[in-house]
């Protein structure tokens, strides 16, 4: 079909292209698979099913042997921004270009105020910056980079005008972005009043101040000294201490970017003891490369995988991230796309401490994972949705609009082929830089058809994107993923219950009466908590996390090579893996 409209002003897409139907794939959702197929108008799904009756005139794509997904959701991206006196090689164009292009169909962005800067000022410059750029939608956290009362007030008119619910708190990059405890206090209580998200970039920033002077004292100038500044117990003292936080302060908690084995073990031990839900992420860059590359000679090469917290040199750290996204112990998948150029990367060339922290990854974040996690077996489809897409929109509150194949959801769709093969390069890929990542990677499995809003944007591997084409997403507090079910729903205690301390009277005093105040309503909680501990996240309203739309990987068993060969005449297929989500893949 050839392609007639390439700017969105005025948008006039042909009647042809308003309709759409994709069939004889297999739709793969969070909670199962079935052979449906899938009918798009004016940019919703209309129909998901057998035999549909369909209007003349719509465009067919045969999607035989291949997956039908909810495009990728990534949580974690930074385009256009500014830090360490560079910024970034991706603008909102390219960026979303590239995600585009490697099966995501939603961004979440980073509003960064400078220190002292007014978070609305910030909001409107990313907007700014985002709406007329944007290949696909498009939501924002903002980042909490310094504490006032004026910042708690624009919090709560982020909320409550501008569709923000989710806030990053640096507990690194000392004397930029850093706050210190007290002021992390502050800022998590605010979210949690707000029923907003807390974030959290978990490293000990002043541990990484000392031990960087210690190192350049040293003689240690290159990019093996960002990691060595940095290490994994580094990373996982700030994941224990944001969840103790959180926990004092009775929020929620999310943790962005986690990259370490030990740091998932201290999110594992927090999420048994803690009452209200945390969520890990971990990136593309952690389960596709590691840290081994700080060694290598060639500064341009080094620098060019420098972020924060870096990559480890423990080379059994990417599987067991996987492991630890199929085991549930993290919950999604984001790229912390943050690209630099080589001339700005060239800024620590004498000082690893002015490299410029970032990396690639929206482009290939769901091929990388597909084939580390669902071609070695340890990942089944329907958990490569939840990580790279379902969970995202539930936990974001975009869900149903977002992250399913579903009557009604906006028409971002995914043609996954399985057996696709390429080579990742930066000689091929669509980011604003010369290098990447994961130069050299074979994948097996990647898109061939990305539709964005009804728009078929990848079109057989053709990139036809629109820039513009995206729309801001408002996202509204109070998540019923984060905060439990909404507030009219019976029999379920308000999801965030402040402490309510009060002072002993002099009656208890002399008497010896319990007093009932701060210490034993926290005890009383932590021993709730415990009532519905498990394997699982629980809700504060003390259900489990997993839904009835979601699957359960503790009871699965599922052979994705039988189904896509047509072995099992089955045309619906419930997942079903064994404890650890394993399942065999045999393609
Ligand atoms: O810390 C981040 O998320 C951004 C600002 C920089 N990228 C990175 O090194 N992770
Ligand atoms: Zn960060
Ligand atoms: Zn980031």
């Amino acid at each position: 079909m050839p392609d007639t409209q390439q700017s969105v002003s005025g948008i006039n897409i042909k009647s042809s292209q308003n309709r759409l139907l994709i069939k004889n794939g297999r739709v793969v959702n969070e909670d199962g698979m079935e052979d449906a197929d899938v009918y798009i108008e004016d940019g919703i799904i209309k129909q998901v099913g057998r035999n549909l009756i369909i209007p003349g005139g719509t465009r067919t794509i045969d999607a035989t042997g291949k997956l039908v997904m909810p495009g990728g959701i990534d949580p974690h991206t930074h385009f256009e921004l500014e830090m360490m006196g560079a910024k970034t090689a991706d603008d909102f164009y390219k960026g979303t270009r590239a995600a585009v292009a490697g099966g995501t169909t939603t961004v979440i962005d980073f509003v960064l105020p400078q220190k002292g800067q007014s978070l609305i000022e910030a909001y409107n410059n990313w907007r700014q910056k985002a709406d007329s750029k944007v290949c696909c939608d498009y939501g924002l956290h903002v980042g909490v980079t310094w504490w006032s009362p004026a910042v708690r007030r624009e919090m709560a008119q982020l909320v409550a005008e501008h569709g923000i619910n989710s806030f990053k708190m640096f507990m690194a990059y000392k004397d930029a972005w850093m706050l210190d405890d007290y002021e992390l206090c502050h800022a998590m209580e605010t979210c949690a009043e707000l029923r907003a998200l807390p974030q959290v970039h978990a490293e000990n920033g002043n541990i990484i101040a000392h031990n960087t002077e210690k190192l350049l004292a040293a003689g240690i100038t290159g990019p093996e000294g960002h990691q060595l500044s940095r290490n994994e117990e580094v990373e996982a003292e700030a994941v224990n201490r944001a969840c103790v936080i959180a926990n004092q302060v009775n929020a929620p908690l999310y943790i962005v970017h986690m990259m370490s084995k030990s740091a998932v073990e201290a999110l594992r031990l927090a999420r048994r003891r803690q009452r209200q839900p945390i969520f890990g992420e971990t990136l593309a860059a952690t389960v596709g490369t590691d840290g081994t590359h700080y060694r290598n000679a060639c500064f341009r090469h080094a620098a060019a995988h420098v972020l924060s917290p870096p990559l480890r040199p423990d080379p059994t750290t990417p599987e067991a991230i996987v492991q630890a996204l199929a085991d549930d112990d993290l919950q999604l998948i984001g790229s912390d796309n943050c690209t630099f150029a080589e001339g700005d990367k060239a800024r620590g060339r004498d000082n690893f401490a002015h490299i410029p922290n970032g990396v690639n990854g929206a482009e290939d974040r769901m091929a990388v994972l597909w084939q580390k996690a669902v071609n070695t077996g340890m990942m089944d489809p329907c958990r490569f949705v939840a990580v790279t897409s379902a969970t995202a929109a539930r936990v974001f509150n975009l869900w149903p609009r977002k992250g399913v194949i579903a009557a009604g959801s906006d028409a971002d769709v995914v043609v996954w082929d399985p057996r696709l093969q390429r080579t990742i390069s930066a000689s091929n890929h669509h980011h604003a830089v010369d290098f990447n990542i994961f130069e050299g990677q074979n994948v097996s499995g990647s898109p061939q058809y990305v539709i964005v809003n009804g728009r078929v944007c990848l079109d057989d591997g053709n990139l036809r994107v629109v820039e513009g084409l995206g729309k801001f997403l408002p996202t509204r507090a109070d998540s019923p993923a984060v905060y439990g079910a909404p507030a009219h729903a019976p029999a379920a205690p308000p999801a965030h219950t402040p402490h309510s301390p009060r002072s002993v009277t002099s009656a208890e005093h002399t008497n010896g009466t319990p007093t009932g105040g701060y210490e034993e309503l926290h005890l009383n909680k932590q021993l709730e908590s415990m009532s519905v501990s498990g394997s699982g996240c629980s809700t504060p309203t003390g259900r489990k996390m997993r839904e009835p739309g979601q699957r359960d990987l503790q009871n699965s068993t599922f052979s994705i090579s039988k189904e896509m060969e047509g072995a099992d005449t089955k045309t619906s297929v419930r997942v079903r893996n064994p404890p650890g989500g394993k399942s065999s893949v045999l393609w």
